[in-house]
């Protein structure tokens, strides 16, 4: 069925036998809209993207918000799960909770990548419709496209074609949870959509040298070896790779949006639709850090996927962009680490 604002410029189509709205200025209000009251459950609020869709929701005077640290819920015990949905019953869920790491972590531990993020994701989204939820937002990532997807990658690209090796068990989880949204919406017609954010970063990111994701990681070499006034700062790979990075708080403000005005079961994409190679980003934090030494690559360790660029056509389409630069992203995330982490 079509979106039912029955615009020119909309596009969107829906399985679903309710009426959706496609969010850009549709005549029509939409039975699914979010309003400020609903219980919304941030599943994974301490995380990075969990705690920033947090603030986002708390600053737009959402009020009624659940939330459970992992010491009172275990996300991947499936009765916990369904106790608590069976309780709480959440009008709207978002699914930012997940074993996420950076190549290193990802390549060295793909069971548990894999197992930990089906058993998380698919406690959360069974019981979410057993409880009757009615609008769920599920956090993919930009791995699960394949390792030589058109760039920028559209949404299209998903599983046309064999996905990075460092990353593909974590990739297989992702997609896995995508196609478990779908079909709660063929089946039963639940309003489950996926957004898949590219490499983000920002406060509460790990920083860890082993776990975490290359911008953390390069943080907080870059602010270790001003200090130890080091010659050299050791980067991994060939510093050729190419990633788009964007801020978790733009990130945040795309999943509200999401929330608010994208009611359809295919896939979506967040990112800034700019990238940069491995390198450049190094010598931008060293700036940004006030590191003037060297650069020194370590090229026994992968270099992943040459280009990971997301299309943003659909997103931007919906009227969103982001609002922070990377440069000032950088400076404000090392400001934060420097509080935080040292
Ligand atoms: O961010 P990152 O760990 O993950 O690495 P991916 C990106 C690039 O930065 C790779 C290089 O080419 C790394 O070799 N790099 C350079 C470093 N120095 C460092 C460093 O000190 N630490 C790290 N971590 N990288 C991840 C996936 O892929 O992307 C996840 O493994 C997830 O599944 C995430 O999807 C978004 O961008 O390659």
């Amino acid at each position: 069925m079509r979106c039912v604002c029955a615009a020119d410029f909309c596009s969107l189509s829906f399985q679903r036998p309710v009426a959706p709205i496609c969010g850009k200025d549709c005549l029509f209000d939409g039975v699914n809209a979010v309003n400020k009251s609903n219980k919304i459950f941030v599943a994974g609020h301490s995380g990075m993207v969990g705690s920033a869709v947090l603030r986002r929701l708390e600053a737009e005077g959402f009020g009624n918000i659940v939330m459970r640290a992992r010491a009172q819920l275990d996300l991947t015990d499936e009765s916990a799960v369904a106790k608590f949905f069976a309780k709480e019953k959440p009008d709207i869920v978002v699914v930012a909770a997940a074993k996420v790491g950076g190549i290193k972590a990802n390549n060295e531990h793909p069971v548990e990548f894999l197992l930990e993020n089906l058993r998380i994701q698919n406690n959360i989204i069974h019981s979410a419709h057993e409880s009757g939820v009615r609008k769920l937002l599920f956090l993919g990532s930009s791995c699960i496209y394949p390792k030589f997807a058109p760039q920028p990658i559209p949404e299209t690209a998903l599983l046309g074609g064999p996905l990075e090796p460092t990353n593909e068990a974590y990739a297989i989880g992702k997609i896995a949870g995508i196609k478990l949204c779908q079909a709660y919406g063929r089946e039963y017609g639940a309003n489950f959509i996926s957004a898949m954010p590219t490499n983000l970063y920002g406060p509460n990111d790990n920083f860890d040298l082993e776990t975490s994701h290359v911008l953390a990681a390069l943080l907080r070499k870059a602010h270790e070896a001003k200090l130890r006034k080091d010659q050299k700062l050791i980067v991994w790979g060939t510093g050729k790779p190419r990633r788009e990075f964007l801020h978790v708080d733009d990130c945040a403000s795309a999943c509200l949006l999401l929330l608010e005005k994208y009611d359809s079961p295919e896939i979506i994409n967040i990112g800034c639709g700019e990238d940069i190679s491995i390198r450049e980003l190094a010598e931008l934090i060293c700036d940004v850090v006030g590191f003037n030494g060297d650069l020194a690559w370590d090229t026994t360790k992968p270099d992943g996927t040459p280009r990971k660029l997301l299309d943003v056509t659909k997103l931007r389409d919906l009227g969103w962009k982001p609002a922070i630069p990377l440069r000032e992203g950088i400076a404000r995330t090392y400001e934060w680490f420097r509080v935080n982490c040292v």
